[in-house]
């Protein structure tokens, strides 16, 4: 048989084991993966130098989002065109239910854009805000048998409509766990965060730092620990998004260590920066929420994360442009919450692995792997016989600096801009197909495709 691609003497990193392994595609698809292979291919790589990885999953973006009083500055083409430049191949993206809605509703005019617009492929978390009569409970089980097999809850965001309460987490998780979908929480406490908002704000002190200082450390902690006291008390598995701090991620560690399928997400900003950016003078393009808390939380989400105890990396990818976020110079109440990461995650996680700070397979295994394991996307994940070829060359030894100007999104400032990576993506291929090319999106606007996820079958 004469095969499409082979990418020959990278070194290769697999679920279990790593080293010179040439991997040969067919129709889209991994076809054989051995030492040496001596077979016949259209196109032949030499990855000699450099490191082959399977695509990353990008669990975590809100592209096109009506948010903070304006739309996210990525909509499902550009979001995704700038994905596959750095390296990931899917993504899944957040929808939020508006009151009244279905969950069909909810995601039938996402999928439209989507199939117009996706250069990688795609999925959906439905956020869930309004039980419609408790309807959309019902609605759980026909999402999952069309391949939606995760939710989300937001326990902050009370004002926008989008807050789920106690008693709402407490239904969903019991639903979730009946259907076999996953529910992924944003854990922060929304009445502390009000007081102290009105506090600091009555104070006149309005400057981004009062972002962090409004939800501190104790506040997403807090969060953190009710989510996981139902979830054990329940025993129904959670996902807890962007997790960033010490306590919150100590609570997770201590229910994993007692057994129970609680899982955790951060995301690379937390991994990079502390809140100390919030007193740059353009601290306000760092203000996401949950905020980057202090050093000892970043040191903590290190070592869980190469002990293994973070199951996931994804980006919460929610950019908006400069003027928008000008719009809170004088009250941080009116920052749009959100930072870009689409493009910079797997990057930046390779870096990491390259200077020594993790290794490849850890990267692999919170970027690829473990994303494709918890929500049900059974074709990806891994570089495996049988999967997508969704394949990432890095180049350890290319030094890339980002700024805007070389990124592939439609934002205008960027939190990583001069950020120095010690190596780079050089090619990315979805489904065999070649998308991304030394600096260049060579991928096709619609190539994308939906990927129906099968259930959550536990740990
Ligand atoms: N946090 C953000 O910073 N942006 C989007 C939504 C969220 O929870
Ligand atoms: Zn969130
Ligand atoms: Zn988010």
């Amino acid at each position: 048989m004469k095969f499409d691609l082979l990418i020959k003497n990278g070194q290769t990193i697999l679920p279990n084991k790593s080293g010179k392994f040439d991997v040969a595609v067919k129709d889209g698809k991994i076809a054989l993966v051995g030492k040496k292979l001596d077979v016949e291919a259209e196109e032949v790589i030499d990855a000699t130098g450099k490191i082959v990885v399977p695509g990353a999953i990008d669990a975590h973006v809100h592209l096109a989002m009506p948010f903070g009083g304006t739309i996210s500055a990525d909509d499902y083409y550009t979001g995704t065109r700038a994905a596959v430049c750095g390296g990931t191949t899917t993504i899944i993206d957040y929808p939020c239910q508006r009151k009244g809605n279905s969950i069909a509703d909810t995601v039938k005019p996402r999928m439209e854009m989507c199939e117009k617009d996706a250069c990688c492929d795609y999925s959906f978390h439905v956020a869930i805000t309004n039980f419609n009569d408790g309807k959309i409970l019902e609605e759980l089980e026909e999402a999952c048998k069309s391949g939606i097999t995760s939710f989300k809850g937001y326990m902050v965001y009370k004002k926008e409509g989008m807050m789920v309460d106690d008693g709402m987490i407490y239904q969903l998780l019991l639903r979730c766990k009946e259907v076999g979908a996953m529910l992924n929480l944003h854990a922060e406490n929304p009445d502390i965060i009000d007081v102290l908002t009105k506090k600091f704000l009555k104070e006149g002190k309005t400057s981004a730092w009062y972002h962090y200082a409004s939800r501190p450390e104790f506040v997403a902690a807090e969060a953190d620990k009710r989510a996981i006291h139902w979830a054990t008390h329940l025993d129904a598995p959670v996902y807890i998004v962007h997790m960033s701090d010490k306590e919150g991620l100590e609570a997770v560690i201590e229910a994993k260590k007692r057994g129970f399928d609680v899982r955790v997400e951060t995301c690379p900003h937390y991994l990079e920066f502390t809140n100390e950016v919030f007193k740059r003078e353009n601290g306000i393009n760092f203000v996401c929420s949950p905020p980057m808390k202090g050093k000892d939380s970043q040191d903590a989400l290190w070592k869980a994360l190469n002990k293994g105890y973070i199951d996931t990396v994804a980006t919460d990818h929610c950019p908006f442009q400069q003027a928008e976020k000008l719009w809170g110079k004088d009250d941080f109440t009116k920052i749009p919450n959100g930072c870009a990461g689409i493009e910079n995650m797997y990057p930046y996680m390779l870096c990491k692995a390259n200077e020594g700070k993790t290794d490849y397979e850890t990267v692999v295994r919170v970027c690829s792997y473990n994303p494709a394991k918890i929500f049900g996307c059974k074709d990806k994940g891994s570089l495996e016989v049988g999967k997508d070829a969704d394949i990432v060359i890095f180049d350890p030894k290319k030094e890339f600096i980002v700024s805007v100007k070389n990124m592939h999104s439609n934002y205008d400032h960027t939190i990583w801009e001069g950020f120095k990576c010690n190596g780079y993506v050089e090619a990315t291929y979805l489904r065999g197909k070649l998308v991304f090319k030394d600096g260049e999106f060579v991928g096709e606007r619609g190539y994308g495709k939906f990927i129906k996820r099968e259930r959550y079958l536990g740990k």
